[in-house]
């Protein structure tokens, strides 16, 4: 979508954002329910335990909080979620009967984004959640933005500056390896002189989408699209003989794809991959992608359609 438009909150279009209601009393949540159903997705949870395994599963938009719950607390679930890196980005509103500005300010303190008092009207309810929808949709636009690749639609090259660096630390730390494959594909200037630049780039996502799709199978591994017809893959907590396995997994679903490639040795559109551990390198990731990058160039050299690890 254009900048311009996306901009525009009127052609925003919100009715797809879940929306996640945790308190303790269902009269409460059914409150909440009938003033935002019809208008978002709305789920419930009864306690800040069901809470945090439930936003784990559903990724909502946007989390409206009781504070005083038995069990764990509205402000203890928020400052778990706000803990977690796949959960710290989602906005919180609390929900309270407390007038006191010191129990305000513990919401505030606790991550909360904004804070809403008991009884709930419904008209400053459907205001407060439109206004924050609005605002965690034009910022996972810009983080679209900023971290992923407008063709294939996977990360980009600032994303894996920004990450791989946290995983070689972790690894180091924990002493378990992450695996780093590089992905090339073979003879692809050729595919474009023949087959043309549209058609390379419909592969390009394809590829990538197989990769994705096919390959990754874990929740933290990720793709990133490093530069014109290279992918980089960061495989989390695996040591060299996994990330074989798994770039070789890669390897066969491209070649499966059957894409017609008449200006190949193999007639159809292969892809080579140079795979190196973390743990073997120097702490930067500047040595980690080169020694993949050497793998690669073996693979290259050594006849192309392989992995060399
Ligand atoms: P090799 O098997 O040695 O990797 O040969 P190659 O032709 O793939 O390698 P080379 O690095 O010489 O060329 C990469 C080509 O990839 C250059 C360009 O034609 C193509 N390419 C790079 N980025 C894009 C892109 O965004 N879209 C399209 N369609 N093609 C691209
Ligand atoms: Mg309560
Ligand atoms: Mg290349
Ligand atoms: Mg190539």
């Amino acid at each position: 979508m254009p900048l311009k438009s996306w901009l525009r909150s009127k052609e925003i279009d919100l009715s797809h954002a879940k929306i996640l209601v945790v308190d303790d009393q269902p009269v409460n949540i059914q409150a909440i329910y009938s003033s935002l159903n019809g208008s978002y997705v709305v789920l419930a949870a009864t306690s800040g335990e069901e809470a945090l395994d439930l936003v784990v599963k559903e990724n909502p938009d946007l989390i409206l909080m009781d504070v005083v719950m038995p069990g764990l607390s509205g402000l203890d679930t928020c400052r778990t979620l706000k803990l977690q890196e796949e959960t710290s980005e989602i906005p919180v509103i609390f929900i309270t009967g407390s007038d006191s500005p010191e129990e305000e300010n513990d919401c505030w303190d606790s991550g909360g984004i904004d804070f809403i008092s008991k009884p709930v009207n419904p008209m400053t309810l459907r205001n407060r959640v439109k206004s924050h929808l609005m605002l965690k949709y034009q910022k996972d636009m810009l983080l679209k933005m900023v971290y992923v690749d407008g063709l294939t639609g996977v990360f980009n090259r600032r994303y894996l500056d920004e990450h791989l660096i946290k995983h070689i630390h972790l690894a180091k730390r924990t002493q378990r390896d992450t695996s780093v494959l590089l992905i090339d594909i073979d003879f692809f200037k050729q595919f474009n002189d023949r087959y043309g630049h549209v058609e390379g780039d419909a592969i390009l996502k394809k590829v990538a989408a197989t990769i994705q799709n096919e390959g990754l199978k874990r929740m933290s591994d990720f793709i990133v699209r490093y530069g014109g017809e290279e992918f980089v893959v960061i495989l989390p907590e695996t040591d060299l003989a996994g990330a074989e396995q798994v770039a070789e997994r890669i390897r066969q679903e491209v070649q499966l794809l059957s894409i017609e490639h008449l200006d190949s040795n193999f007639n159809v559109l292969t892809i080579s991959i140079g795979v190196t551990g973390c743990l073997s390198q120097d702490m930067d990731s500047r040595a980690v992608v080169d020694a993949a990058d050497k793998k690669l160039y073996q693979a290259k050299i050594s006849g192309r359609n392989r992995v060399c690890a």
